[in-house]
Parts: C-alpha cells; structure tokens; sequence
C-alpha cells in the first residue's frame, strides 16, 4: 500500500493513464529499445487532499544535462515572468540589500529581471544544459537539485534570502518536507515565500489531464499547500489565480502572525470545496472526463484522417507526451510535430516516436491542419502562423473544448 508523500496517509489510485516515458526524453532511432517506461497512476489523498503521482521516476533521470525544456522559448513567458519579477521587486523595496532565492530557474527567464537591476540573487537549477544558458548571461546560478542540506550552504555562504520564489518546479519535487524545511533554514524571519504552479482546481474544470506526466508529482490546490506548509509554521496569505500553462495558482507564503491574511485564500478555498475536491466522486467523475476527452479527440483526428487530410503537431510540449500516449496518436495521425527547440529536433517524440522537426518545416508546406498541442500558448502561437490560416490551413485545439478553427 502506497503512502501519501505529505502526510503518510493510505492512498489508492483513481486512475491509470497506462504506460508512459519520460515526457521530455526526446529519443533518438539507436536508442528506443531503451526507452523507460512507467505506469502513471494518480491518487487524491483524502487526509490532505494532495493528488499526486504513485510513482515518479528518479529526478536525474528527468532532470539533467539533457533537459529538454528551456523557458526562454515563449516570448510571453518572458513578459509574465518580468511581471512576476516586478511584484517582488516591489514586496522587497524596504530592505537594504535584498537577497533573492529561486529554484528550477532553469535559463534565467525570471532572475535576469533582478540581475539587471543589480539585485543579489541565486538560480538553483540541476538541469545544467539550462543553467549554462543563465549563467553564460551572467545570472548567478547553480547547478544542483535544492534541498535543506543545500539551504545550510547557502545560508553559511550568502546569509539568509527575502524572497524564496519558484514557477512550476515546486509540484515537480517529492520530497516536498525537505523542501519547506530549506525553505525555513533559507528565509528572513518576516521573508516571502512566492511560487505558481498548475492549479487543481483549473485541470478539474477543464479536464487537462495532460498537466499529469512524470515530472509533475503533485496537482496542488490551497487547501493541500495550506496543509503541507503549516506543519512548519508558515501561513497561506494570498493566493492569485493566472493563466499561464492553462490555469495556474500563485501562492503567497509567510511565518505565522507576520502579515494579513487577504480576503482571497477565504474565498478560493471555499470554491475549491464547493467543486468538491475533498470528494472521492470527484475524481471518479475527472476519470471519466478523461475518457470521454480521449475518445473525442481520437474521434476528430481519426475522420480528419479518412478524408485524406494531412495533421501536424505543433509544439513538441511536455503535456503532449500524456496526450499522445494515452490518447494512442501514432505517426499514423501526424506527420511529425514541429518544435523551435533545437534540442528536441531530428529526434522522436517519447513513447509513440513522431519525428520532431524544426518550425521552418511547417511553413515550408503547410498542413491541412495543426494539432495545437501548445494551447497555452495559442496567442502567441495564432498571432505569428497567421499565414496558415490564411492558406486554408485549421487549428484542432482540445482545451478548453475540442474546437476546430
Ligand atoms: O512545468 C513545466 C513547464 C513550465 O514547462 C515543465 N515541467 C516542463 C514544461 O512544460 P511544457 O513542455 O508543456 O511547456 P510549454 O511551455 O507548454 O511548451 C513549450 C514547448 O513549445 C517548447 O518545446 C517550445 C514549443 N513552442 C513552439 O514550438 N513554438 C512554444 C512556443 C511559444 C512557440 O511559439
Ligand atoms: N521555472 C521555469 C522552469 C520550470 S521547468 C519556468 O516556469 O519556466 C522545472 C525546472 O525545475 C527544470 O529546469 C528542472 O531542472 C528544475 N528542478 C527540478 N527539480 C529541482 C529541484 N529539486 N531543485 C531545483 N530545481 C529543480
């Protein structure tokens, strides 16, 4: 019988999405013999309501210096990040020579807002293929997985931070108790903690089930980030709602009695219990919503398909690997999938092996439709393939709704 990873409470799975690889190993040919593989099954804890992975593979193996996912590629990203950068800027304004910490800081799409304005930060990103990026731009960075003996160090070497922030890593790290007791070695007694993560409660209502592969351990939601954190005297005082990766919560964390607690959190955790995510029926219904999304999806490309119609992938995406493999999408429906990371192209898709080819391919001859595995990014994405539209070309987006268009 498994445990749940944040308060040892008996879990069992809701769901099985079946056998899934590592959602950004990018293979190549010589290697898909090797290829790893693991049963992704989910659990609802109902102790503390965290839902979470019943296994993960090992971090290294997710993360490392062949990660394939660099930040820098959205354009928007970049804004929202600066946007975020700002805000603690602002929160930090007070103190004489604010000390900044961010985890998974991957290529610097968040610290270069603090670096040029002379701030002193520190990037802790384990992937060192990203990390060189940051650090080739000056962004101090170092390349190691944070944890609490990793928070001593710091603490010893540069004196404790103002800020600790994070952006869709925290849910990544199973060793989540380690992680808060770093973060208590690391911060200022009145210090902030800040980090956004893809919300519960958004892939509840819209069914985006692909948030879930192996390096998302957690689907986090108030109530399961108030519990974690109050078992080492911090206190939820805000929480934002943002749409970045389909639906994110930004949580706002401190030491108990140093700030006021903000109308939101009450209203926010009285919506999540209102839809339910206290309930075992809840995720019952998510895995049938599950199902019905994969057979309708199947439905469309399948018919497009029969007509004779040529489908590519856009954007190689992390998600996509949840989809493609569950939904069972083979080179059959797509030609190939077009990604701008260089990292990822002339190599396969995890899985189902689509050959993943440079964006230029798309352009060059266009499709008679795209599968916009990149939704998140639909505006910056339409705004720039304006031309395929144009040359008759459609989009089959599945969130929130399967919409051809
Ligand atoms: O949590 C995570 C988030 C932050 O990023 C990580 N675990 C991994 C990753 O998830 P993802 O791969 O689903 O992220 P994105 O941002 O949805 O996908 C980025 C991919 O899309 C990249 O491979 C680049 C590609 N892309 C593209 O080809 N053309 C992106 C844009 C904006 C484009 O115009
Ligand atoms: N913050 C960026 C990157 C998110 S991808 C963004 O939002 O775009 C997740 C990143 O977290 C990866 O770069 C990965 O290498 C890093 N990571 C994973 N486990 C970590 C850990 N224990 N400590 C610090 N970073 C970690």
């Amino acid at each position: 019988m498994k445990t749940c990873l944040i308060c040892g409470n008996p879990i069992d799975p809701f769901i099985s999405f079946g056998k899934m690889p590592i959602a950004n190993g990018f293979i190549r040919k010589e290697e898909f013999a090797r290829e790893y593989f693991f049963e992704m099954k989910v659990a609802h804890c109902s102790q503390c309501n965290m839902v979470q992975l019943i296994d993960q593979p090992e971090r290294e193996q997710m993360f490392n210096e062949n990660y394939a996912f660099f930040s820098g590629t959205s354009k928007f990203m970049g804004q929202h990040f600066k946007e975020f950068a700002d805000e603690i800027k602002s929160n930090i304004a007070n103190k004489k020579d604010p000390f900044v910490v961010e985890i998974g800081s991957n290529d610097g799409i968040m610290l270069r807002n603090f670096k040029n304005d002379g701030i002193r930060h520190l990037g802790i990103e384990p992937s060192k293929n990203v990390a060189l990026v940051a650090q080739k731009d000056g962004i101090n960075t170092i390349t190691e997985f944070f944890d609490k003996e990793l928070a001593r160090k710091i603490v010893e070497k540069e004196g404790h931070a103002d800020a600790f922030i994070a952006a869709n890593v925290m849910c990544h790290i199973p060793y989540f108790h380690s992680i808060i007791e770093g973060i208590d070695i690391l911060l200022n007694e009145d210090g902030i903690i800040v980090f956004e993560e893809p919300y519960l409660g958004s892939v509840l209502e819209k069914t985006t089930y692909d948030q879930i592969y192996d390096e998302h351990v957690f689907l986090f939601s108030l109530h399961s980030i108030s519990y974690a954190f109050e078992k080492h005297g911090f206190v939820l005082f805000d929480a934002v709602q943002q749409e970045t990766h389909g639906g994110s919560m930004r949580y706002y964390l401190c030491r108990k009695n140093t700030r006021e607690i903000s109308d939101n959190v009450l209203a926010l955790t009285k919506h999540e219990k209102e839809i339910g995510i206290e309930r075992e029926q809840t995720y019952l219904n998510f895995r049938d919503h599950c199902e019905q999304a994969k057979v309708k999806l199947m439905g469309i490309i399948e018919s497009v398909r029969a007509q004779g119609k040529r489908i590519v992938g856009y954007a190689a995406t992390s998600k996509s690997t949840t989809i493609i493999n569950y939904c069972g999408i083979t080179d059959q429906h797509l030609d190939y999938i077009c990604d701008t990371t260089p990292i990822k192209q002339g190599k396969f898709s995890p899985g189902a092996h689509i050959p993943v080819k440079p964006h230029d391919e798309f352009q060059k001859n266009y499709p008679d439709y795209a599968l916009l595995f990149g939704y998140n990014h639909e505006k910056e994405i339409m705004g720039k393939e304006q031309k395929f539209g144009e040359n008759g070309g459609k989009w089959i987006v599945y969130v929130p709704e399967i919409t051809i268009k």
